[in-house]
């Protein structure tokens, strides 16, 4: 009998909707019940754990759950002060919930860099990676650890700066906070233990961090069709961006322009497609890729 792999994931938060987003990119389809700690899926060897993210490296570390999808920021806050949690290895960057933890002071004191802040209070959620890069610069600071709602400490009067999370900057704005330094860039990960259990769901495993590398790639990656003049051909090719050998093909009736078909693996921007179409390119589109595989 195959065991089935155990992923733990979030049950309620940022991450949640996007792991199981992806997860469905994947083609795993899931009961609706998101009230139960397990949720098998109906048509792969998987079963979710639905917990606090805050929980998941102790889950995978402890072997209750084979991988996890956790913030790299959650993660790497546990292995400032716990060696253990060095035995856990990131197999996949999972490109959603991307964020920064990022040290930030009221607009109204000029503070531009991490040593005005000698001598100050600094409240966080993430006490070890604020005071390991403190330390790392020579600094002292009062570490003053929040649970949550740290944007609001400076205006209670309870610190002087904080260490947060920060994605759109909103919420920094909203509380006149200005960045003063990023300690760490953040996503969503896949993350299991470095010596990797050898057993029967490993062949699950495998083919869903297939499935899910190529639901990534794929997200980034772009079919670009066009129509080049004959004689223009290598400039327009050289632009095309992240893409292999092209396919060209001839345009019946024309001996003057070609048909141009591309996998592109980088993002194709506006001016891009400006650029082509100076070089000559006409009838450009560009297409997305629902699926790849390699
Ligand atoms: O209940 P549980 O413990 O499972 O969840 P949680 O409350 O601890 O975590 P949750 O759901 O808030 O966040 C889960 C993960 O999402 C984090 O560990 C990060 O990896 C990731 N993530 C991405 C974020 C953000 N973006 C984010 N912006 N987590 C929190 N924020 C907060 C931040 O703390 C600040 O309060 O959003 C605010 C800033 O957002 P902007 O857009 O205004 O800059
Ligand atoms: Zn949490």
């Amino acid at each position: 009998m195959t065991k089935r792999m155990r992923l733990a994931i979030q049950s309620k938060g940022r991450l949640s909707d996007g792991s199981l987003e992806l997860l469905g990119k994947a083609g795993v389809r899931f009961s609706n019940n998101r009230e139960s700690l397990w949720r098998p899926a109906a048509n792969f060897d998987l079963d979710l754990m639905m917990v606090r993210d805050d929980d998941i490296p102790s889950l995978v570390l402890g072997g209750a759950a084979d991988y996890g999808i956790v913030g790299e920021n959650v993660l790497a806050e546990l292995q400032v002060d716990e060696p253990r949690f060095n035995e856990l290895e990131i197999v996949l960057p999972l490109s959603f919930a991307s964020c920064r933890l990022d040290v930030a002071a009221p607009d109204a004191q000029g503070w531009t860099q991490l040593s005005d802040l000698d001598g100050k209070r600094i409240a966080t959620s993430y006490p070890a990676l604020t005071r390991s890069a403190f330390t790392d610069a020579g600094i002292q600071v009062d570490i003053i650890e929040m649970k949550g709602s740290v944007e609001v400490a400076p205006r209670l009067g309870i610190a002087d700066a904080i260490c947060d999370l920060v994605s759109s900057g909103a919420t920094l704005k909203a509380n006149n906070l200005k960045s003063i330094a990023t300690l760490l860039d953040s996503q969503a990960v896949m993350i299991r233990p470095q010596t990797g259990r050898e057993d029967e769901t490993d062949n699950t495993a495998e083919t869903l961090m297939h499935r899910l590398g190529g639901v990534m790639a794929s997200a980034q990656t772009k079919y670009i069709m066009l129509n080049a003049p004959t004689d223009r051909l290598d400039d327009i090719q050289a632009l095309l961006p992240g893409s292999d050998a092209p396919t060209i093909a001839r345009i019946a009736g024309r001996d003057d322009v070609v048909a141009v078909q591309a996998v592109c693996r980088e993002r194709v921007f506006w001016e891009t497609l400006e650029r082509l179409k100076n070089a000559g390119a006409r009838a450009i589109l560009v297409l997305p890729i629902e699926k790849m595989m390699a």
